[in-house]
């Protein structure tokens, strides 16, 4: 099977039109008939094996009472919480009713996908959705939320825990409202020393994981602990995932030999070399097969889909896939 994180999205013109239609892209999110047609688009276009619901990780502290917009070229923006009285001004916990026209588009869109496409709802993982939510934009350095866990630490797991409950009540949700599968995602599992990637974003995805098992067992679990490194060894089996994403940095023959015999593998293609294409992406899909094919697999890419990517390389990517 095929899909790829952010299929729907910027390098879609069908998306761009929608998108200038809702007016922001929270409205687009929050806008339950715009959001199914943008899921559904890519898998129309594609015939690609998932559909991931579009939404957004940072709705949560959206949620929470944070103030969050997305800026045009500049990315989100959110009005930061450093400490914990500014955590105090945030609820203690998420608007649920807020979120409910996403599980609208999770179940308008389940209703609307053939019964051989996968539904897939999301979550950000509570360590990348608080550096959001503390640096107030995406990181380079992660000044403020380093310090911030790294110099006291038990206040700082009030905000992580309060994102624990947050995401599997929201991954809960979107399961009861039609998804199929979930997948957390963790941006920014790379920037952590050892001890503090096993505190911050191992724990809370066991935590998450295992109160989603409880309710819903048979659904499957993702997470994408993106730049993770040797942080990679032993994460499925901590967090009790059923799906690990990995980067484009693992050597897939090392990700074969290592990660594949416990736990299903997804990716890993550069989103470069998708927009680069021709033979490039011929010779780098080929060596994803041969090394991957073996054992429980979903290609994917390593990363998002970049907006300047041309669709007919995606198109071409899929044939490339299902080819023998
Ligand atoms: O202007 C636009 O139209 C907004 C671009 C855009 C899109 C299409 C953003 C802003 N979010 C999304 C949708 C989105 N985001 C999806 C939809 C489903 C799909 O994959 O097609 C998903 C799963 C996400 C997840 C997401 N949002 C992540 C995790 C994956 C990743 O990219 O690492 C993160 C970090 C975000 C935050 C976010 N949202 C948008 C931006 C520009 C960012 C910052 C990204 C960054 O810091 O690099």
């Amino acid at each position: 099977p095929v899909w790829m994180m952010r299929q729907a999205g910027r390098y879609l013109p069908e998306y761009r039109n929608l998108r200038t239609k809702a007016g922001s892209f929270l409205s687009l999110c929050y806008d339950p008939k715009l959001a199914t047609a943008v899921t559904l688009q890519p898998v129309e276009r594609f015939g690609l094996d998932a559909a991931i619901l579009f939404s957004d990780i940072l709705l949560i502290p959206d949620a929470l009472g944070q103030t969050v917009s997305f800026i045009e070229g500049d990315g989100p923006q959110l009005h930061p919480v450093r400490n914990l009285k500014d955590l105090e001004k945030l609820s203690n916990e998420v608007n649920f009713s807020h979120l409910s026209p996403v599980y609208e588009t999770v179940s308008t869109v389940a209703s609307q996908l053939n019964e051989n496409v996968a539904l897939i709802g999301f979550a950000g993982a509570p360590w990348t959705v608080a550096t959001y939510m503390v640096e107030g934009h995406t990181s380079k350095h992660f000044d403020f939320i380093k310090r911030w866990a790294f110099s006291d630490p038990s206040s700082f797991e009030i905000l992580i825990k309060r994102l624990t409950d947050a995401t599997a009540m929201h991954l809960c949700k979107q399961i009861e409202a039609g998804a199929d599968v979930v997948q957390i995602f963790e941006s920014w599992a790379g920037v952590l020393p050892p001890k503090e990637f096993a505190r911050w974003c191992v724990k809370p995805v066991e935590v998450i994981t295992k109160r989603v098992k409880e309710q819903f067992p048979e659904v499957p679990v993702i997470a994408f602990p993106r730049g993770a490194g040797v942080g990679y060894i032993g994460y499925a089996d901590a967090t009790g995932v059923d799906g690990l994403g990995v980067d484009y940095t693992l050597p897939t023959t090392w990700v074969a030999k290592v990660l594949q015999p416990d736990v299903c593998i997804q990716g890993n293609l550069d989103p470069q070399i998708l927009l680069v294409g021709g033979s490039v992406m011929r010779a780098a899909v080929r060596e994803i097969k041969s090394a991957l094919n073996n054992g429980p697999f979903v290609f994917n890419l390593g990363h998002g889909v970049l907006p300047q990517t041309p669709p007919e390389h995606v198109a071409e990517l899929v044939q490339l896939v299902r080819e023998d």
